[in-house]
């Protein structure tokens, strides 16, 4: 895996294959940093299949599609397998083994009061969910402490769970010995959570109803244009970042600076006397310039399965061996005897 040495901090974060596409959200909250951290930190990224079936019921066939998907998006977006370990979730068996002793660590109360959880008991019904959506926070906590992450780059939707992996990897290490590094989360401020095109109030997000006001990565340029030009804004006329009053505005804005790197005073400043619609054109169009080579470059990879299923065996491989050690030595901190592994 060229020249990656163990001495940078390390980085672990995950994204579930339960989408065609990835969208701006995904990119701009995620994956965007998953890429530059590749630079700095000794990074593994994994593709969560395992997460994914909590959502049932699930097809197979689909499963399978999205998650090759999901992989050649992340490769697409500039992961390069030489410089981090991009890999499959069920690919490695020591997070299904781990999430079982960080399972009888949680509270159940604790458990329980994860938001996304509540978020997903209040909109199916406690019936309509399977026990997996109870217990994929701590699912979460093992990809997390399996790798002795310093740092998981996610959006703001995911600090507590990661607050509940340090709560986690504190009590083991407490009760039975050092074992686990605890973990911050690396989220950056200005993209922790980019908002849907129709309802600024709500973040963009793969389950919401409507598809108009979210863009997806592999979305066709003149899909992307159109949504962007429908931007829902506000009464007024003028371009002013004010996430509070104008949080449509502020999102095109974040967008714009974030994909041309022009600072956002710098932007409002070139606004000034101008209207909304110039600024929606303008959106889409970086939008769109800067997401096609990632569409393309994704394309490719998806049109050379062999290449990305030997990219994704090959970081398999490096996965479990980081896996395997810490997973031996939490099995052997809680008393289970040594055996044959
Ligand atoms: P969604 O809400 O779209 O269903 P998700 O949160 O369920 O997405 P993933 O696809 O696994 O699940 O998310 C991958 C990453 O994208 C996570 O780090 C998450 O925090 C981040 N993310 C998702 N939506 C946004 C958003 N609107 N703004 C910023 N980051 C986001
Ligand atoms: N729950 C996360 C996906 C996820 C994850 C992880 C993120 C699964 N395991 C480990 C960071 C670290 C989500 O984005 N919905």
């Amino acid at each position: 895996m060229g020249d990656m040495t163990s001495d940078r901090p390390r980085v672990l974060s995950g994204i579930q294959p339960t989408a065609d596409s990835f969208h701006l959200g995904n990119y701009l909250g995620a994956v965007r940093q998953w890429v530059a951290l590749q630079e700095t930190h000794d990074a593994f990224y994994c593709v969560v299949d395992l997460h994914a079936i909590t959502i049932q019921p699930h097809d197979p066939a689909l499963l399978r599609q999205r998650t090759r998907v999901a992989a050649a998006q992340l490769l697409g977006a500039g992961l390069d397998p030489d410089n981090c370990t991009l890999f499959v979730q069920s690919h490695v068996p020591q997070h299904a083994e781990l999430a079982w002793v960080m399972e009888c660590m949680a509270g159940y109360g604790e458990a329980a009061r994860m938001t996304q959880f509540k978020d997903r008991v209040a909109r199916y019904g406690t019936d309509k969910i399977g026990v997996g959506v109870f217990t994929y926070p701590i699912l979460q906590v093992a990809d997390i402490l399996l790798y002795q992450a310093n740092q998981v780059p996610v959006g703001e939707d995911q600090r507590q769970h990661v607050e509940l992996t340090r709560d986690l990897a504190q009590r083991f290490n407490s009760r039975f010995g050092e074992t686990f590094v605890v973990p911050e989360p690396f989220i950056i401020k200005e993209t922790a959570k980019i908002v849907d095109l129709q309802d600024p109030t709500a973040k963009m997000s793969k389950s919401a109803e409507s598809q108009a006001g979210v863009v997806d990565v592999l979305d066709n340029p003149a899909s992307i244009e159109k949504k962007l030009k429908r931007a829902v804004t506000d009464a007024e006329t003028e371009i002013r970042f004010d996430e509070v009053n104008k949080p449509g505005v502020s999102n095109l804005l974040t967008i714009a600076s974030t994909l041309s790197g022009t600072a956002v005073a710098d932007l409002e400043a070139s606004y000034a006397g101008k209207g909304y619609g110039a600024l929606k054109t303008d959106v889409a169009e970086i939008v769109v310039n800067y997401l096609t080579p990632i569409r393309e470059r994704t394309e490719k990879w998806l049109a050379d399965e062999d290449t990305l299923d030997k990219v994704l065996s090959a970081g398999a491989v490096r996965a479990r061996e980081v896996a395997e050690q810490t997973l031996v030595a939490a099995y052997d901190a809680v008393g289970f005897l040594p055996g044959p592994r």
